[in-house]
């Protein structure tokens, strides 16, 4: 193997002792015991499928985005861009394909099985009958249905755990926590990591405690950047999982140069290019060996881009799996 050269020894040095000092001054996960049961309790019904004793293939969906508070006693905060459709759609089809599936979501976005509900005013779908009938009225009544029933039978059957996350602190401890937890699944985990995430954030330490007031004039804050985790899951955390990132831009033109870069510098397997303006229309799915364009089918109803991708990352992680074990 050829020895590092001055600058990469340094610069994973330097990231180390970012991520070291991010997690050091991140406040800690306040349900972290909670968290560890679930994940334990899952994985335990989980690991082994029920009827050939052969390893499940489970994925860790990341969804929404992460804030990064302003103040300890938040009252302020950055947000990052997403609605959690993408994480939600992905989670259904996953299901479908098979797969059980950690869902590690923001807060109050996108849920699998409501995308077909309506969003607004979401009580104007249901009639008050009496005490013990509740009615839903129509248009809505097959697409309530089919969601409680479709969510009904994943949940039952143990195949779905749900994980809210807020801020970056808690994303990230909790992709850690996911992540060491899976270790044991080898090729047969996955991680999707759709979740719009930060890249600057204020360290615990030196945030305001109370509400920043606003009598003082412009505020001026520096913020630090976010310590890039991809690389440390890749190699520490689950390194012989499946993983796959995003890449989204607003500018096309560097979009796939962009992919390219995040592909080869966090060793990803699979990056998944998207503009914001066209992200429910197109994704392009970036390997070393190729770049495919993934489109919705305009010519179905109902159909979105999420059904074709999951189908395609499917066979690939099949092909990771076969050649890791063989
Ligand atoms: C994405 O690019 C997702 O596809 C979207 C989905 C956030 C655009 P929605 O939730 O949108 O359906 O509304 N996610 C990844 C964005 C990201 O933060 N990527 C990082 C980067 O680009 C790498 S981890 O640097």
């Amino acid at each position: 193997m050829a020895a590092k050269n001055g600058s990469e020894a340094a610069e994973e040095h330097t990231s180390s002792a970012e991520i070291r000092s991010f997690f050091d001054s991140a406040p800690p996960l306040k349900n972290s015991l909670e968290i560890t049961d679930k994940l334990k309790e899952f994985l335990d019904k989980n690991s082994l499928s029920a009827g050939d004793g052969r390893a499940n293939r489970i994925v860790c969906v990341t969804s929404g985005g992460t804030t990064v508070p302003l103040e300890q006693r938040c009252v302020r905060y950055i947000d990052n861009f997403a609605s959690g459709h993408r994480g939600a759609a992905s989670t259904e089809y996953f299901l479908k394909a098979g797969y059980v599936v950690i869902f590690l979501y923001r807060r109050g976005t996108c849920q699998p099985y409501c995308r077909s509900l309506p969003a607004d005013p979401f009580l104007e779908c249901f009639e008050f009958i009496d005490e013990s009938h509740i009615k839903v009225r129509e248009p809505h009544s097959e697409a309530v249905k089919m969601a409680i029933s479709d969510h009904q039978n994943v949940v039952e059957k143990g195949q779905l755990l749900k994980l809210p996350f807020t801020t970056i602190f808690e994303y990230l401890q909790m992709l850690q926590m996911v992540a060491t937890s899976l270790r044991g699944l080898g090729p047969h985990a996955m991680f999707y990591l759709a979740a719009a995430v930060s890249d600057f954030y204020v360290p615990w330490k030196s945030m305001a405690e109370h509400k920043i007031q606003s009598g003082s004039g412009p505020l001026d804050m520096s913020l630090v950047q976010v310590p890039k985790m991809l690389a440390v899951l890749r190699k520490e955390w689950a390194p012989f999982a499946y993983c796959i990132s995003f890449k989204l831009e607003t500018d096309k033109n560097i979009l796939l140069k962009k992919a390219d870069m995040a592909l080869s510098k966090y060793k990803m397997h699979v990056v998944v290019a998207n503009e914001l303006s066209t992200r429910n229309e197109e994704v392009v799915v970036v390997t070393g060996d190729e770049k495919v364009s993934v489109c919705r089918d305009k010519t179905q109803v109902g159909c979105d881009v999420e059904d074709p991708l999951i189908k395609l990352l499917v066979e690939k992680h099949a092909i990771h799996i076969v050649d890791s074990c063989s």
